[in-house]
């Protein structure tokens, strides 16, 4: 049996730093990736018009200012093929592949409390062991291909968009269906639009959206940005949302309406998420929210010709409590004569038919059907496998379906000894600019097992108390806000049968950041460590 001081499960931006820094601390560490390449999200997520949403030149490592500096973004807003590209170009740089095993998945890992380690159960049936165990495997890459009746007597092709093939997919002369409206359709939907004879386009919720207004980056703007790294560094790891800007000091209440619209129209003119990071209370006062939501219902009635269309695409949920999407032309999108709008909540979908789907209002046939309807967020990655702590209980056994889903820190878990999560549930994860976090979170885990190393010990589990602290404390600031209030992947009302809960850390990154140091200089309060009988031998420098 192979024995590794580290397994890391993922090859995306958590398991390749993850990797970086477990090898320059000495250990022998193993990367297990089922993609044939890195990139995690990147990966996987190549459908037409996948683009991020946090501005490029925040949205990559920052551990090391030589590979800033030596990576140049084109556009504001990076498309999936250069993000791809620029991980792969960290992987080459930093020479990881060698130390990852693709396709390769972990089905199961049991620790082994006599021996404190963990079993690794991998795809082929074979076991390795490690003393660490550690998840990279984000927090949406469990997609959710909903249970429609009769998926398989589709005669067309479909596809879901966290799963995109390779090759390029053809829509050209094709009739098209798409079911989904979130940042995925709402950045395919374009895209598609313009290739295929038609899109249908099947919307259960309406969405809204702000314009992202991508364009290439002056290299004036990328000059500067490398020269100031060290400063954008810092604002990014102490800013709330993990990238630099102000943070907004005024309530939307407080302002005069004309100011308040004046702020929206600026920041829908610059385009990006300027509109929620407007005013503080958007996410927490309902008629503050309202002012917000209004204005985009207004743009969307001014863009949308024909009003029983613009009727269709009408948000009713609080502005910003599901994700806040950017988009090239979405609602523009709805005027093209090829494209057409179905209100799925009023006339739910019966079932996938040989040549379509039908609706209680009648069957559309179409040549390619595409599930843009998202993922299993937060849980839904951790829980594919079975992972067993002490007493041989399962993370699923433990969390209960979601309703005692508890952490502490979203990186660790009481029954689970040195097993740790990155960007796991409970931590910003999602709700900050995820590069920022993801660094946070592996420097953190490294450095606690330098500690470790240091100091003897064996092993580190977080306490029960703490845990439980901890998680009541991340419920209390999301019940503070209107984002329990969505039915979203955020609270897992997305996935049908699952316990509703809110399971990402609204304190801010700065004020986590600080958290987590805190607990770490204070010999990490809220774990208890079990010193090794002798000094532990192995690779360790
Ligand atoms: P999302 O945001 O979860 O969107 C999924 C979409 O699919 C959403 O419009 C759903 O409607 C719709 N959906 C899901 N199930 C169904 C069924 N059964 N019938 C009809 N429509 C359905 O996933 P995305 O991939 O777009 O984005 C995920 C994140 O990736 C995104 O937020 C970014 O952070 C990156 P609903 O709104 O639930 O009514």
């Amino acid at each position: 049996m192979t024995n590794f001081d580290a397994v890391v499960i993922g090859a995306g931006f958590s398991g390749m730093y993850m990797l970086y820094r477990l090898r320059e601390a000495g250990l022998s560490t193993r990367v297990y990736e089922a993609a044939d390449g890195v990139g995690g999200t990147w990966y996987w997520n190549r459908y037409p018009g996948a683009r991020c949403d946090s501005e490029s030149i925040y949205y990559n490592y920052t551990f090391s200012e030589e590979l800033y500096r030596e990576w140049t973004w084109s556009s504001r807003y990076p498309e999936q093929p250069e993000i791809l590209k620029y991980l792969n170009f960290v992987a080459d740089k930093f020479e990881l592949r060698p130390d990852i095993q693709f396709k390769t998945r972990v089905n199961a890992a049991q620790y082994d409390e006599e021996n404190k380690i963990w079993q690794i159960t991998l795809n082929d049936g074979s076991t390795v062991t490690a003393k660490y165990f550690i998840t990279g495997v984000g927090c949406l890459s469990a997609s959710n291909l909903p249970k429609f009746n009769g998926l398989e007597n589709f005669k067309g092709e479909y596809y879901h968009t966290g799963h995109w093939p390779h090759t390029k997919v053809d829509f050209t002369g094709k009739t098209v269906g798409i079911i989904g409206t979130g940042s995925s359709g709402v950045q395919a939907i374009p895209a598609i639009a313009k290739e295929a004879a038609h899109l249908t386009v099947f919307q259960r919720t309406p969405q809204y959206s702000a314009p992202a207004r991508n364009h290439p980056y002056d290299p004036e703007y990328i000059r500067q940005a490398k020269e100031n790294f060290q400063e954008i560094k810092r604002q990014m790891r102490e800013s709330t949302g993990g990238a630099p800007g102000d943070i907004p000091t005024k309530s939307a209440l407080e302002v005069t309406p004309e100011e308040r619209l004046e702020k929206y129209e600026e920041a829908w003119r610059i385009g990006g998420q300027g509109i929620f990071t407007s005013y503080y209370d958007i996410t927490v006062n309902e008629e503050a929210n309202k002012t917000a939501s209004e204005f985009i219902r207004t743009k969307i009635r001014e863009i949308v010709k024909k009003p029983d269309v613009a009727d269709k695409l009408m948000p009713s949920y609080y502005y910003g409590t599901k994700r806040p999407i950017i988009d090239t032309d979405y609602y523009e999108t709805y005027n093209r004569e090829n494209v057409s709008l179905v209100d799925v909540k009023k006339n739910p979908i019966v079932e996938i038919t040989e040549k379509g789907l039908r609706t209680t209002e009648g069957e559309y046939e179409v040549d390619v059907l595409v599930f843009a309807t998202g993922f299993d967020g937060m849980t839904g990655p951790l829980l594919k496998m079975d992972i067993r702590g002490k007493d041989g209980v399962s993370l699923k056994e433990k969390w209960n379906g979601g309703e005692n889903t508890r952490t502490y820190l979203g990186v660790a878990n009481a029954g689970f000894p040195n097993f740790f999560m990155i960007t796991g549930p409970e931590s910003p994860s999602v709700l900050s600019n995820m590069p920022v976090s993801i660094e946070q979170h592996v420097e953190w885990i490294s450095d606690c097992i330098e500690y470790m190393c240091e100091n003897n010990m064996e092993s580190i589990e977080a306490n029960v108390e703490a845990e439980e602290a901890w998680s009541k404390h991340c419920g209390e600031v999301a019940n503070a806000t209107l984002f329990s209030k969505a039915d979203s992947w955020y609270t897992g009302a997305n996935i049908p049968g699952k316990t509703r809960r809110f399971l990402i850390y609204l304190g801010g990154v700065g004020a986590y950041r600080q958290k987590c140091a805190e607990i770490a200089a204070n010999g990490y309060e809220g774990f208890h460590f079990e010193k090794a009988p002798a000094p532990i031998q192995g690779s360790i420098k």
